[in-house]
């Protein structure tokens, strides 16, 4: 039974059941947009907690953006469980949201993505041609090859029984301006009436653009590279950061020049790259480029020159430290932030870990401040400070993620209370002049140290 304009009319209605597969930092949102659009909505998660959390009204995620807006559970158009087969058959459309995350050896890994679309695949039911959309970051090619040979296995026929299609997430966590209902968003479908149905679907969760791109890989690729890009930007001023220094020169003296010019894209040198896209994807083009024989020697030296700057400023701290008559096993220092960025609770692959572990293994006593997460989401290792008026005795403060809470402390009162009054701004985001003025040894990514 194919759609044709039906699909696109009563999407207009929201007279369709939406299935969300995964209640994540993008799943629960995505849902949450659906329902408030006037969606029946069945969200799917394998995680009881996360289950239980969402029922009660409970926020899952550390994106405090979602903290009042999860619907009430006796909403009859908000169904949340555990089962995709008891939801799956609700369903006209069912958008996966799972993570895409990497191996041990920064490999891409697509359990995920084959096991949740199995699960999906088992439960529709035969002749509803029900439109199973993957939303989360791959390389061109996974959404076909992935489910196809799945599809073909259980005897379901494409157009009949499922159709496929790609509509990758966008949104920023943590960004109010730009979420689910904001951020504009690409379909890759094969079937084009189905991709302009998902269209006019999509335009009901954003107020951004909305745009049929053609096939699966073509929407794929687009995602993949948005991120690409983005971690080659960091990955130059990275670089440049650990240059200009060694100039004698400050990086943001020269970013803030450079930055006059129309077309110059400014970005912020920092500690490292974080969270589970930036640092992640790039991985999934790497092994792309080499499955067709062409390395991709550009987003390979770029995503190595980002994943080694924690391990760097590891190194310019402990020479700092011991310019100043610290040696490495008798010094504390303490992170402010380890949430992988601003005013969100997400530690993954947040560069405060390879930071703390190089300092670790140096000898030197780590302790973190964070009132995004709790403690049980540091690593053992470190010494969690829950009250940051109590600390006291570190000799080195290392600003490595930019929450408002962080540079709203009470840095008078922090200075008197420090062994050593060494500040090291691993985001440049500090008034490091008024700062000095009052009694910290400032120093910062990309700025000279006198080293
Ligand atoms: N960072 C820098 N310097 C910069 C910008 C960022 O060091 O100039 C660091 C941040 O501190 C952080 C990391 O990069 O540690 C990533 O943060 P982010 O805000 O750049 O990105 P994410 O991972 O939170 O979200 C990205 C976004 N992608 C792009 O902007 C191209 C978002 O729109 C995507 O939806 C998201 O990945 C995703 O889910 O793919």
């Amino acid at each position: 039974m194919g759609w044709g304009l039906d699909f696109s009319n009563r999407a207009d209605m929201g007279d369709l059941t939406i299935g969300i597969i995964g209640l994540g930092y993008v799943g629960l949102p995505t849902a949450i947009g659906f329902h408030d659009a006037g969606f029946t909505v069945w969200g799917v998660d394998i995680s009881q907690r996360t289950i239980d959390m969402v029922k009660k009204g409970e926020n899952p995620t550390g994106d405090a953006y979602i903290d009042d807006i999860i619907p009430a559970s006796n909403s009859e158009r908000w169904n949340i469980t555990t089962s995709t087969a008891k939801a799956v058959p609700h369903c006209d459309v069912v958008l996966i949201t799972v993570p895409t995350p990497i191996t041990a050896d920064l490999k891409p890994d697509l359990s995920y993505v084959s096991s949740a679309g199995r699960d999906v695949f088992q439960a529709i039911e035969r002749g509803s041609n029900t439109i199973v959309v993957l939303e989360s970051t791959v390389y061109p090619g996974v959404t076909r090859n992935t489910w196809i040979p799945i599809i073909n296995e259980l005897a379901l026929s494409e157009g009949r029984d499922v159709t496929i299609a790609y509509c990758p997430e966008r949104f920023n966590p943590g960004d109010a301006a730009h979420g689910v209902g904001q951020v504009a968003r690409v379909i890759g479908c094969d079937d084009k009436e189905v991709g302009q149905g998902l269209v006019s679907l999509y335009s009901k969760l954003t107020s951004g653009d909305v745009r049929y791109v053609g096939k699966l890989e073509v929407a794929e690729a687009a995602k993949v590279i948005e991120n690409v890009q983005r971690d080659i930007n960091i990955a130059l001023v990275n670089e440049l950061a650990r240059i200009f220094p060694e100039l004698d020169v400050d990086v943001e003296d020269v970013l803030s020049a450079a930055a006059t010019k129309w077309n110059f894209h400014r970005y912020t040198p920092g500690v490292g790259v974080g969270g589970h896209c930036i640092p992640v994807d790039p991985y999934y083009m790497m092994q792309r480029a080499a499955d067709v024989g062409v390395p991709a020697e550009l987003i390979t030296a770029a995503r190595a020159v980002n994943r080694n700057m924690p391990i760097h400023v590891a190194g310019v701290i402990c020479k700092l430290m011991s310019k100043h008559g610290i040696e490495a096993n008798d010094a504390r220092v303490l992170l402010m932030g380890w949430s992988y960025k601003p005013e969100i609770g997400d530690p993954r692959e947040t560069p405060a870990a390879p930071l703390s572990e190089t300092l670790l293994s140096k000898g030197v006593k780590v302790s973190a401040w964070d009132p995004h997460l709790n403690p049980e989401q540091f690593p053992q290792e470190i010494d969690v400070v829950e009250d940051i008026s109590s600390a006291r005795e570190f000799d080195m403060v290392i600003l490595v993620t930019a929450h408002k809470a962080c540079l709203e402390i009470n840095w008078e009162k922090l200075v008197e209370n420090m062994r050593t009054p060494l500040l090291y701004d691993g985001r440049r985001v500090l008034d490091l002049n008024d700062l000095t003025e009052n009694g910290w040894i400032c120093h910062a990514v990309g700025r000279p140290n006198g080293l």
